[in-house]
């Protein structure tokens, strides 16, 4: 059993799979702190998780040159100026399961918990790319990663971001061995991950072993042949994943963590909460919050840190506290944030249906009942 050595998990987890290991927080415990503790921020690995010691383990940078290629140590690295940023990672599965309910498609069966929230610090990319020789004059160049991880055929994860973006020390994309002031976990890349604020997590890749910078983007199926989104009318006999761009930066996104689907709510007052979050470093600058499916709403409370301007890695948790209008039996809760570039989440999810199941953020729609 390849995944006889996996970590041990927090029982709390609502688990999606166990081999692979996937997993979310439940929705009660994801909004409970800013910060998402380690033993719940949800997990994603598509293979086994290697066992790596932090004393042998080395970090190969090809340089631009020969000659200035790395072969870096956690000591070596840790030399690098310390970065720290709170950022919020996002599965590009998220909210799966929603689209599963207008048609199948194919993929782990996530609820709204495949994003988390974390302090990372590390080595910033950029320093250890302009180590190794690196330049940004390739404007069309990629910077490939590959994991340590592998399936038995010793296919290893990989993924890549433009090189524009790994250069640029504003966009803050980190070699991260720090996870909330601790060593990463097993399961979110010990020994160092990269971290990619406001991108897709399959681009964060974890238990890294290797970064090129190539000319064309990574030729890993997880680059080339998943993550990208497609029309509602192609399916897969008719998909060319050749097509269509890989994810990288996310659209906006929320959802009501509480009250839950099905529970009863007290009459008289209900308090809704939950978390809104768009890719790109675009700020959350307001969540619509409705009980009665969408015809009114009323504007939640952000709570959390506030937003840098075109740095807003991480997401903010809202709540909205409202009285239950008199007689209702049922509320239809709804919840929509809009960025600062004043993108919105489509009301419904069949416009937005994809084979994969990527990039559900249609409006979250809770159906609670209303004690008598
Ligand atoms: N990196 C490696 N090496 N192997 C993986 O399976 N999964 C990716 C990414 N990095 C993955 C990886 C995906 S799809 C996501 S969403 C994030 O890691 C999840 O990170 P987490 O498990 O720390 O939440
Ligand atoms: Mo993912």
């Amino acid at each position: 059993d390849p995944y006889a050595d996996d970590p041990m998990r927090h029982p709390a987890l609502k688990v999606n799979s166990q081999r692979p290991f996937n997993a979310e927080p439940p929705a009660e415990l994801l909004t409970e702190n800013y910060i998402t503790p380690n033993p719940i921020f949800f997990t994603r690995n598509h293979l086994p998780v290697p066992n790596l010691d932090p004393d042998t383990y080395r970090l190969h940078v090809v340089g631009a040159s020969v000659s200035q290629s790395l072969c870096l140590s956690l000591d070596d690295l840790y030399k690098f100026p310390k970065h720290e940023i709170t950022v919020t990672l996002q599965c590009a599965g998220n909210r799966r399961s929603e689209m599963t309910r207008v048609k199948e498609v194919k993929g782990l069966e996530w609820r709204i918990g495949a994003i988390s929230t974390a302090r990372w610090a590390g080595a910033r990319l950029c320093d250890v790319l302009a180590q190794a020789g690196h330049q940004l004059s390739e404007t069309d160049a990629h910077v490939c990663f590959e994991g340590l991880d592998s399936d038995p055929t010793g296919t290893a994860y990989g993924a890549s971001i433009p090189l524009a973006r790994a250069m640029d020390p504003e966009a803050e994309v980190l070699l991260a061995y720090e996870m909330n002031g601790q060593p990463l976990p097993r399961d979110h890349g010990f020994p160092v991950r990269v971290v990619v604020p406001g991108v897709v997590g399959g681009r964060h890749v974890k238990w890294l072993g290797r970064v090129s910078v190539e000319p064309e983007e990574s030729y890993s199926h997880w680059q080339r042949r998943d993550y990208k989104g497609f029309s509602p009318s192609v399916d897969w006999d008719t998909v060319d994943f050749d097509s269509a761009p890989s994810i990288q930066e996310l659209p906006v996104q929320s959802a009501i963590t509480e009250p839950q689907d099905g529970e009863t709510v007290e009459s008289g007052e209900v308090t809704v909460k939950g978390y809104a979050w768009s890719g790109g470093g675009r700020a959350v600058i307001r969540v619509d919050v409705s009980l009665d499916g969408g015809l009114t709403w009323q504007a939640a409370e952000l709570h959390g840190d506030e937003q840098r301007p075109r740095k807003a890695w991480a997401w903010r948790l809202w709540q909205l506290q409202a009285p239950v209008p008199a007689g209702q039996k049922e509320l239809n809760i709804v919840c929509k944030a809009v960025d600062d570039s004043y993108n919105v989440q489509p009301d419904t999810v069949a416009p937005i249906w994809n084979l994969r199941g990527v990039l559900s953020n249609a409006w979250h729609r809770v159906h609670v009942y209303v004690a008598p």
